[in-house]
């Protein structure tokens, strides 16, 4: 049965510079994340959008300082909080959203499911779920036969989890042992379906990962440092070519599956305990000042830094013409 992660972390052990751009980087997700349903709000942005509020520990954890521009990452369709901890500017992901040409697709408007920026290892997600677990070995068998260190990281929810993707996934990585890092973001729902009613396994979605041989964990997935020891352990596994890790990070959304849903499924008590309790955020900034190596005011003005840049990188997407007609024809291939 999957172990449950856990290491004593001394925050004096680590580099300041580390420490502040994790909770950086945790304080960016979020504040693009509420500027987006600001704008959807605004009837600016039109389409789905299923918000990461709550779980950017995990995101942050997992890669920022971890992850380099050649490594892979595939995101799930909550899936901001990855690409912005990968580096894409705030602008090109705005531009997604509102359908103007400083997008990734340059105005395909394609929101969160479709796009990618390959220049730095966002390969995308794919159009159903989990068909992205399908996609990372390829990406990962690539960096093996070409013999670099890239490594692979997918993630995906415990619904896709519960898909036979991931077994496929599992049985292709173990076999060929290889540079993949599985990172479950289990939230326990999949829409309004608890994870007790979509899974097999009683224990943990880790334990299907058992019966490959492949290593695997259950870990706090809203505890950031947590979140970066894990996968740092997992990514050193894989470039000595160990082969593949299984990360079943545990987590909450704060928001319904998508904005507008009215999210009255689930305990309204258990939900505030996330938010009250096991807010990434809010427990890291405690960490931080209660370690002395930052200061209240210090963090304040670093969460206003990053609203200025939000608020810039909106008024780049925001003044980008919409494409022209001809951009329907570019990258076509038939
Ligand atoms: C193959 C497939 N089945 C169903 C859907 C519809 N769908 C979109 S999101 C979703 C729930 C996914 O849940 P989970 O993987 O746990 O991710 P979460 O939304 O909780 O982050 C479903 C069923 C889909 N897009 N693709």
């Amino acid at each position: 049965m999957a172990e449950i992660y856990q290491r004593d972390v001394n925050l004096e052990d680590y580099d300041p510079d580390l420490l502040i751009e994790l909770y950086k980087t945790m304080v960016k997700i979020r504040s693009f994340d509420e500027n987006l349903i600001r704008l959807m709000q605004e009837g600016k942005v039109s389409g789905f959008y299923h918000s990461g509020i709550g779980s950017e520990g995990l995101s942050a954890g997992s890669i920022t300082k971890l992850l380099r521009d050649e490594d892979y990452i595939y995101y799930n369709h909550r899936g901001c909080n990855q690409k912005i901890a990968k580096g894409v500017p705030l602008s090109k992901i705005y531009g997604d959203f509102l359908g103007t040409i400083e997008g990734t697709t340059k105005g395909l408007g394609a929101g969160i499911v479709h796009s990618a920026d390959p220049s730095r290892g966002v390969l995308g997600q794919a159009g159903t779920i989990g068909s992205q677990l399908s996609l990372a070995v390829g990406s990962a068998f690539a960096s093996q036969m070409k013999g670099t260190d890239q490594v692979t990281i997918v993630y995906f929810g415990d619904g896709a989890a519960s898909r036979e993707t991931m077994h496929g996934s599992l049985n292709w990585a173990k076999l060929y042992n290889l540079p993949v890092i599985y990172i479950c973001e289990n939230n326990e729902y999949a829409i309004s379906c608890h994870v007790s009613e979509t899974h097999g396994v009683k224990a943990h979605i880790a334990d299907w990962s058992e019966g490959y041989g492949i290593p695997n964990c259950v870990v706090d997935g809203n505890d950031v440092l947590l979140m970066h020891e894990v996968t740092k352990e997992a990514i050193e596994r894989a470039k000595k070519g160990r082969g593949p890790t299984f990360i079943e990070a545990q987590t909450f959304r704060h928001r319904g599956h998508f904005e507008g849903d009215p999210y009255d499924y689930i305990d309204k008590a258990v939900l505030q305990d996330w938010k009250d309790n096991r807010d990434p955020i809010k427990n890291f900034k405690k960490q931080l000042i209660n370690s002395g190596l930052t200061t209240e005011d210090h963090l304040i003005n670093l969460g206003k830094q990053v609203e200025e840049e939000i608020l810039q990188a909106i008024e780049i997407a925001e003044n980008a013409p919409m494409p022209e007609r001809n951009r329907i024809y570019e990258g076509l291939f038939a």
